[in-house]
């Protein structure tokens, strides 16, 4: 096992890691930008060393820098948490070239999921469903007009470099194809060097459900179930919870293993996740997988018993999964909460001072975060400042401690999404599952007309 790992991410996630470290009996370097001196992750780790000046670009995303502080502490491997330098497979490689063992998948398998072209051809191959579209890249406005009306409309134009909701557009017509096809073309040119876009049918009413999978450097890949992402506003998720109130147990065992499949397909190790949007009828299909460690990995560790964090760092260093996918059960319902400091109704970021912090305790709550009292939320980063995850035995028990421990926060001097959450675990249509990824938006602009 590693004596030393450098955790190269902040804020919570940097947290987690080091929380992680701490009881495998490992020790942890914290990196650091100027803007998070008095950050927790600077303070908890075993060794601190401030890697540059507050932008991300100059610190957190600086490779050169972040490569000094690992050799400077002598780090055996670095885990990059997620975001910033997490699925950059260029990392990756200079760190394995250096020497330092990289704690997560190989860099080929990130190129290829990087890929969505490549990625949906490797699915493709191991038999995974794909969205009904083109067969790879669509190169010119005569073929992506072939390809839509073969699919029929709408459709959607994605990137091949994007992800995430970055660099796509829906087309309901031919008349407004050839428009968007180029824009789409130039813009994924502009903003990821890579202008190969592809075109799918546009799914109406999905749910976004994903699929955690482990696996090992010695060929052993299990998956942990799915977790139910369909609750986001812009691409950035609010609430999420596992299991998926929409599955039944027949869906779950195709959808997972085709989660299977997808990673063995790279040859994935450590911690991944395949997103799949399902249809009401229950069809699904793959549209990407993370490379990374996600932010609501939590769910799943409380519905299967499993630490993903001690995993990646066993797995990455060479162990052995010690458990089989018989092995694995299902296990309750988690949920989790994305606090946020941003104006809850309109998602401006509010950083500033918190002049009082309380977290929510008690039976089957857990509080993943890196603030207390006293501390300022720089303006540079992600807003993300706290998760509140809880399980039960059931989804409706697991719903009321919710409600307990989102009344339980307290969070002062800062304005927080608190109280969206405590109307949307409210919201009936919530408790009765019945949503789909496009629910949020609709219910905020509900809220805007008739409060
Ligand atoms: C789609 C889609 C509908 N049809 N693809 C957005 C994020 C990226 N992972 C893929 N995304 C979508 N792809 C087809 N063929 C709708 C979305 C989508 C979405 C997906 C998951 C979660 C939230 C979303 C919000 C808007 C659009």
């Amino acid at each position: 096992m590693f004596h030393k790992i450098l955790v190269a991410n902040r804020g919570e996630i940097a947290v987690r890691i080091i929380r992680a470290c701490r009881e495998l009996g490992i020790r942890s370097v914290a990196i650091y930008s100027e803007a998070d001196r008095d950050a927790m992750h600077t303070r908890l780790a075993d060794e601190a060393i401030c890697i540059g000046p507050a932008p991300s670009s100059q610190s957190y995303l600086n490779i050169p820098s972040i490569m000094a502080a690992a050799e400077l502490t002598d780090a055996e491997a670095i885990h990059p948490g997620f975001g910033f330098l997490a699925e950059n497979a260029d990392f990756a490689e200079i760190v394995m070239a250096s020497g330092i063992n990289w704690i997560g998948p190989s860099p080929q398998a990130m190129r290829i999921m990087g890929d969505k072209v490549k990625a949906k051809q490797a699915m493709k191959e191991a038999g995974v469903p794909l969205v009904p579209g083109s067969n790879g890249a669509v190169s010119s406005i005569d073929e992506a007009k072939i390809v839509a009306r073969e699919a029929g409309y709408p459709v959607i134009v994605k990137a091949s470099a994007g992800g995430g909701g970055r660099g796509m557009k829906v087309v309901h017509s031919e008349a407004a194809l050839a428009s968007a096809f180029s824009m789409c073309q130039r813009e994924a040119g502009a903003a990821f060097g890579d202008d190969t876009v592809f075109i799918e049918k546009f799914l109406e009413l999905p749910r976004h459900i994903e699929v955690q999978v482990l696996g090992d450097k010695h060929g052993n890949i299990v998956h942990l179930f799915e977790r139910e992402c369909s609750l986001q506003r812009n691409n950035q998720k609010i609430l999420e919870e596992a299991p998926s109130p929409f599955l039944d147990g027949e869906t779950r065992e195709r959808i997972c293993a085709a989660g299977v499949a997808a990673a063995r397909a790279v040859d994935y190790v450590g911690a991944g996740t395949i997103e799949f949007l399902m249809n009401p009828d229950k069809s699904f299909y793959f549209i990407e997988m993370n490379t990374r460690i996600q932010v609501e990995h939590p769910v799943t560790e409380w519905v299967t018993g499993i630490d993903l964090i001690e995993w990646q760092i066993r797995v990455a260093a060479g162990e052995p999964l010690d458990f089989k996918q018989e092995d694995i059960a299902l296990n309750g319902h988690a949920i989790e909460c994305r606090i946020n400091a941003e104006d809850p109704f309109r998602f401006i970021p509010c950083p500033g001072t918190i002049e009082l912090y309380h977290a929510p305790g008690g039976r089957s709550v857990r509080v993943d975060s890196a603030i207390y009292t006293g501390y300022t939320i720089p303006p540079h980063y992600d807003s993300m400042i706290a998760k509140i995850i809880g399980h039960a035995r059931t989804r409706e028990k697991c719903i009321r401690r919710m409600q307990r421990a989102i009344d339980e926060l307290a969070i002062l001097g800062v304005t927080t999404n608190q109280e969206l959450h405590r109307r949307l675990l409210a919201n009936p249509a919530f408790q009765q599952g019945d949503f789909n990824i496009h629910f949020l938006e609709g219910w905020l602009r509900q809220l805007e007309h008739h409060g």
